[in-house]
């Protein structure tokens, strides 16, 4: 990021900008608006645009043919003290058309004012047809080294390459919740020095179709209904299920989409992947077949579904504010690259699976992940929209070593992603937008067309040519061409038909099923008998149960009982598949950078021991948010949340530092239902704090009087709810339950 400061400076503002922010009331708490605190008076001396936040990054200045200009980043920001036309002419009033007099009609010469609402009226563009809810970061990729697969030279031990990455939501539109069930977008743009790499993939291995042409269908399904536009980013709907529980090679990704995978609790704590397999090809012309895999530092994790309900209404903007917060905070997210690797036999097939079949996975006990680089992303972007908005992936975006299959979907999105482009991104030069410049030369031939930045020289924009020199060359071998591999095409009819391996739609779903433990499948249970009870008709649930009864009867049964309906009998018996235990998110421990941990005090308790605990969170790389009473500050602790303000759904866990009486502002008829009268009650939204946090599953710690709150709660001595003599001490025991993400102990499994 480039942060050089402005020429002409006002001394108070700039330079507090380049601090830290140190607003007295959330010192080190990320999420502040802008660089600088702001003056409680309108500021009126002139001076240059404040510089972005200190973790704010934008693309590199890049000419639209992606040579490096050398210029600030901000060079492509606003620019000087004053208000200016678009064309640069200083503005003396901006509050007032140009009238026939006070009362009078706006005059059409009005140049300004034509200007600015013609701009506005022009400020949107389409959203994205699927993808449309997302966020974005910038980043570093480090290759490993992976010289005998692949020539690719961002995968060389060492090589550094800018990146920029996209996360999203499928089915809802721009501004939808974040936390709705559905499959999460991750996709990432290498700046490579032998082109721009795009690796466009998703948090689930598998999708719903094996065939591009299918994707309108089931897009359709998924989205709104199209009389009403109901309802909004989910898949709970009778349309979905029609095509799903008819579609049957949906039914595996369905499972992902049931299970906690549907829900992650962070961008940062979810796997990616490829989906498809891709060809790679070294130096020397070998091939072999690969997945791509991204594998998070912090592990997978994700919401319960009660939780990811309420943040929809609580805070709709949880993953972006969660990405945001935790790069601002400098835990930065991370994930390892890693590729299960193929022999590229004609069969195209390994271990019996289809490898051309998007809706399979290959369990990585028979094919590990072998790590081949790492991510961080380490900046928030400067401006959504120029750069989160304006990103443009496409599968063809591929450089010399990573080559496509014929895998009948990824064959269909080399054609979709560049189409999408001209109608979203207004015409065909998307790729001169400043997040989309490549940073190697680019000498394309390709001319004209709206929205043209670079301005070409010479006359002969074709080949072959003798009035530009002959230029552009071709490249070959020793100059890093892209290879397409001469893969040799069978001689087969034209046909529309799939291979017959594609025909089994449940063995990995099953498979997948088999895979939980106790607590993942009880989830997944609920989340289906959630989804079908959300559908009116009862034949498509008769229809998505029978489907069930092939994936497993248990499964079938219990959904079955959720909804009264009786359990079909299997069509086909259940497939002898063994279960990949690689595919289970729990069980293990992770890092807990980033976390957020939230710490109820009051005046009258240990305000000693909160200053040592909030130290000790933050040096552990975590967050804590004080919740007390009132805003501004308890003693000398700045406050970040007040009863009103806070909510559990925000907190990985909780700790309780004091005992509130319940506060001025507590609802009188809920606290007389909650036993406020009594004196020595506590404050009821404290205790709706920790029994909620209680439903979830979240390590909850106390000491001193914030023992007596888990008393009340009636959660004290349940597992994951520590007491102990310190505060540090309680924090120590939490971040331990933190590590394992939830206390699943507290809630036995009803199934095994
Ligand atoms: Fe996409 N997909 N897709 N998709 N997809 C788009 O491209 C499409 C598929 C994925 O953050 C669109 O620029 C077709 C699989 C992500 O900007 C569009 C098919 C996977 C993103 C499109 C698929 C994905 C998109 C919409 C069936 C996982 C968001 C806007 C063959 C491997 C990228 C755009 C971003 C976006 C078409 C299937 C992932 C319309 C036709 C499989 C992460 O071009």
């Amino acid at each position: 990021m480039d942060s050089s400061k402005p020429a002409k400076v006002v001394k108070n503002v700039v330079e507090a900008a380049a601090e830290k922010v140190t607003d007295p009331v959330s010192p080190d708490v990320p999420g502040a608006p802008g660089s600088a605190p702001p003056t409680l008076a309108e500021p009126t001396t002139p001076h240059d645009p404040l510089p972005p936040k200190k973790e704010q990054g934008a693309p590199q200045t890049r000419t639209p043919t992606g040579a490096a200009t050398g210029a600030p980043s901000t060079a492509n920001g606003q620019q000087g003290e004053f208000l200016t036309t678009s064309q640069g002419a200083r503005l003396r009033d901006t509050d007032h058309s140009l009238k026939a007099g006070p009362r009078g009609p706006i005059l059409l010469q009005d140049h300004h004012f034509r200007e600015k609402i013609t701009h506005f009226d022009h400020e949107r563009i389409p959203e994205r047809v699927v993808h449309a809810r997302g966020t974005g970061a910038h980043g570093v990729f480090t290759g490993y080294g992976a010289e005998e697969i692949t020539r690719a030279g961002f995968l060389r031990k060492g090589k550094e390459t800018p990146v920029f990455v996209r996360f999203s939501t499928v089915l809802g539109s721009r501004g939808s919740a974040d936390t709705v069930r559905d499959t999460r977008g991750f996709a990432t743009k290498f700046y490579t020095d032998e082109g721009t790499f795009d690796l466009v993939g998703n948090n689930m291995p598998v999708f719903f179709i094996q065939d591009a042409i299918k994707f309108p269908d089931i897009i359709h399904a998924a989205k709104p209904h199209p009389d009403r536009e109901i309802p909004q980013a989910q898949s709970a709907h009778d349309t979905f299920w029609d095509f799903v529980s008819l579609h049957t090679e949906a039914q595996h990704h369905t499972m992902w989409n049931m299970s906690d995978r549907g829900v992650p609790r962070s961008f940062r704590m979810m796997e990616g992947f490829g989906v498809h397999t891709f060809r790679l090809v070294n130096a020397a012309g070998e091939t072999v077949l690969a997945k791509f895999h991204w594998k998070p530092k912090l592990g997978v994790h994700s919401l319960v579904w009660e939780e990811a309900q309420l943040i929809g209404g609580i805070d709709p903007d949880f993953h972006r504010r969660d990405l945001y917060d935790a790069i601002e905070a400098g835990a930065y997210p991370e994930w390892e690259l890693g590729l299960q690797v193929f022999p590229d036999t004609p069969e195209e097939t390994f271990a019996g699976i289809d490898l051309l079949d998007p809706t399979k996975i290959v369990p990585e006990e028979l094919a590990p992940v072998q790590p081949v680089g790492r991510l961080v992303l380490n900046r928030t972007p400067t401006n959504f929209f120029a750069e989160t908005e304006q990103v443009a992936f496409h599968l063809g975006h591929l450089v010399p070593g990573i080559d496509v299959t014929n895998d009948p979907l990824l064959q269909g999105r080399l054609f979709s992603y560049v189409d999408t482009q001209l109608t979203r991104l207004g015409g065909p030069n998307f790729s001169q937008i400043p997040v989309n410049r490549p940073h190697a030369p680019v000498n394309d031939m390709l001319r004209d067309g709206f929205h043209q930045d670079a301005v070409h020289a010479g006359v002969a924009p074709y080949r072959p040519n003798s009035l530009d020199g002959g230029n552009p060359f071709t490249a070959g071998d020793a100059e890093h061409a892209f290879l397409d591999v001469p893969v040799t095409v069978t001689e087969a009819p034209k046909i529309r038909a799939n291979p017959v391996s594609f025909d089994d739609h449940f063995s990995q779903a099953r498979l997948f099923w088999l895979s939980m433990s106790p607590t993942e499948r009880e989830h997944i249970i609920r989340a289906y008998t959630f989804e079908l009870g959300k559908c009116y008709h009862q034949a498509i649930k008769e229809r998505q149960l029978r489907c069930l009864a092939t994936i497993d009867p248990v499964l079938c049964a219990r959904v079955a009982t959720g909804l009264g309906l009786p359990a079909p009998e299997p069509t086909e018996p259940p497939a002898d598949v063994r279960p990949s235990p690689a595919l289970s998110q729990v069980g293990r421990e992770w890092p807990t950078d980033g976390r957020m941990v939230g710490i109820v005090i009051d005046a009258d308790h240990d305000l000693d021991g909160v200053v040592a605990v909030r130290s000790a969170v933050f040096a552990a790389g975590m967050v804590p948010l004080l919740i007390a009473a009132h805003g501004g500050k308890v003693g000398e602790l700045p406050v970040q949340r007040t009863f009103a303000t806070g909510r559990s759904v925000e907190l990985d866990a909780l700790l309780l530092a004091g005992a509130p009486v319940p506060a001025p502002d507590a609802l009188p008829a809920r606290d007389a239902k909650a036993g406020a009268a009594d004196a020595t009650a506590v404050d009821p939204r404290v205790l709706l704090l920790v029994q909620e946090s209680w439903r979830h599953a979240k390590a909850i710690g106390a000491w001193g009087a914030g023992v007596t709150v888990l008393e009340q709660a009636g959660v004290a001595g349940t597992p994951g709810v520590v007491t102990g003599g310190s505060a540090t001490e309680v924090l120590t025991d939490v971040q331990r339950l933190m590590a394992r993400h939830r206390v699943w102990e507290r809630f036995p499994a009803s199934v095994s």
